[in-house]
């Protein structure tokens, strides 16, 4: 059996009912068939792989927290610290009633070539609870955040561990963490990303994802030939990243008409109205029926559906496995074209092999949607020489970013007899950099 099919084997039989991080290994293990076929020696004496698919750390502690009735919740918290090799741990926190162990490791897993596709020195990791902020008062929500924090702050640090934020976490979470940190560790410091403007948060930080993925999908359209303005986006979630994916769409001349939440989507055939949808989701913290509510012309559906309309660029911005086959069939028919990944892993493996026998340029969330993630890093610098860049600053080094991980991995991709394959060329170069590390590293 060669080293990779070894390895996969391995992380299903080690790793029970974590189908998510067995998923994302699996992606990335395909794609390096091709590169360690090249050196399965070296590579399988010194177990990188093994040691690859392992995370250096994972803490798992208790989060109890008192309800405005007075009764006291407990909650499930995570950190998995899952590779170091380029930098400190960095990646964000989720809460949504769904984290469990195996999502957290495939979102760490992933974040590790996301991150070293950024080409800055950042390592892996990713944490989070089962906590449901949906529905809780502001006080309940400092409440868990604090409790959260009382036990991860002793576990990370500006140079070792660096969270921000993902699902469910924003702002207003980053900061009740950040000050339960500060009261505790007794020292200002870029524990966490995403912070407000006032207390050490970067410029563009809330746009990067968002405007991120844009400038890459308009940096593979350019090279393909495909006109960018005027086409027709179908873009799913209502969240940070859909938000100003949106906003970055129209001013590129694009027309965003989908936006999707958990409980239904809308169709808005004159295009998505932006400050109608800040309004709903970053004041009102409401679902999509306000949406509808304000916008005559636009049709609300309950359940999913966004992409079962007429599209010429896809951008699935809410979460894991929310485009399957039976979507990718429908977005070929209609003649989408592209499909670029705003969230983490939001296409499942048989809907993605369909896609590019299709020819739909498709790029996977660990280079599409790594601005988010560059900008974070970016705020790490500005803390460390206490000084704020301006915006245009910031978001002029988040798109040259995003464009040169375009070039990467398109590289990569024809350097390894894969021309046109995003997610080999993504995983392959990913990968190269932080096997090189670990391998001078020695063995730790
Ligand atoms: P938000 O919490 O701001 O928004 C998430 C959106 O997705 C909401 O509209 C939410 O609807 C919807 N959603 C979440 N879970 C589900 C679900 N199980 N089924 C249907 N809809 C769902 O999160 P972000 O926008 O920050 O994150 C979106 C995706 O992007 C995630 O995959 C995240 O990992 C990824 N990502 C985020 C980055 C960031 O910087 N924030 C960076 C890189 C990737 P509802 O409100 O009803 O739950
Ligand atoms: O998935 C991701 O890249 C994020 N949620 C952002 C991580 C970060 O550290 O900014």
């Amino acid at each position: 059996m060669s080293y990779v099919d070894e390895v996969y084997e391995l992380v299903v039989q080690k790793n029970p009912a974590q189908p998510e991080f067995h998923q994302a290994v699996k992606e990335v293990l395909e794609s390096l068939r091709v590169v360690i076929g090249k050196n399965e020696k070296v590579y399988r004496r010194d177990a990188l792989l093994e040691r690859m698919v392992t995370p250096e750390r994972i803490v798992m502690f208790r989060v109890p927290w008192v309800d405005d009735k007075g009764q006291v919740q407990v909650n499930n918290g995570f950190r998995v610290q899952f590779n170091s090799a380029i930098g400190p741990y960095k990646g964000g926190l989720r809460f949504h009633p769904s984290v469990n162990l195996g999502i957290i490791k495939f979102l760490g897993f992933e974040q590790v070539f996301k991150n070293s596709l950024t080409s800055l020195a950042i390592g892996g990791g990713k944490g989070g609870a089962d906590f449901d902020p949906k529905g809780k008062s502001d006080r309940e929500v400092m409440a868990f955040c604090q409790s959260f924090m009382t036990e991860l702050q002793r576990h990370i640090g500006p140079d070792t561990d660096v969270p921000a934020g993902d699902i469910g976490v924003g702002a207003r979470e980053i900061g009740f963490m950040y000050g339960q940190y500060k009261k505790i560790r007794n020292a200002y410091e870029g524990v966490l990303t995403g912070k407000g403007l006032s207390y050490g948060g970067s410029l563009a930080r809330t746009q990067a994802t968002g405007y991120g993925l844009l400038y890459l999908t308009e940096e593979l359209m350019k090279c393909n030939g495909i006109p960018v303005k005027d086409q027709i986006v179908a873009v799913s979630g209502a969240g940070n990243v859909a938000i100003y994916a949106i906003e970055k769409a129209q001013q590129l001349g694009m027309k965003p008409v989908t936006c999707s939440d958990s409980s239904g989507w809308i169709y808005d055939p004159d295009g998505i109205d932006l400050k109608v949808l800040k309004d709903v989701k970053e004041v009102k913290r409401a679902r999509l029926t306000e949406y509808a509510k304000k916008r005559k012309k636009a049709e609300y559906h309950e359940g999913k559906g966004v992409w079962g309309v007429k599209c010429d660029v896809a951008l699935p911005c809410a979460t894991q496995n929310e485009l399957d086959l039976a979507d990718a069939k429908k977005l070929v028919k209609n003649g989408c074209k592209v499909v670029c990944e705003g969230a983490n892993m939001p296409t499942t493996m048989d809907a993605t092999a369909f896609l590019q026998k299709s020819g739909v340029l498709f790029v996977c969330g660990k280079a599409a949607n790594a601005g988010g993630v560059a900008t974070s890093a970016l705020e790490m610098s500005q803390n460390s020489e206490r000084l704020s860049w301006t915006f245009e600053e910031v978001d002029g080094k988040l798109k040259q970013i995003m464009v040169n991980i375009y070039h990467n991995i398109d590289d990569a991709a024809k350097k390894y007899g894969k021309k046109g394959d995003y997610v080999a060329g993504a995983n392959i170069a990913g990968f190269l950099k932080v096997a090189e590390a670990m391998q001078a590293q020695g063995i730790v």
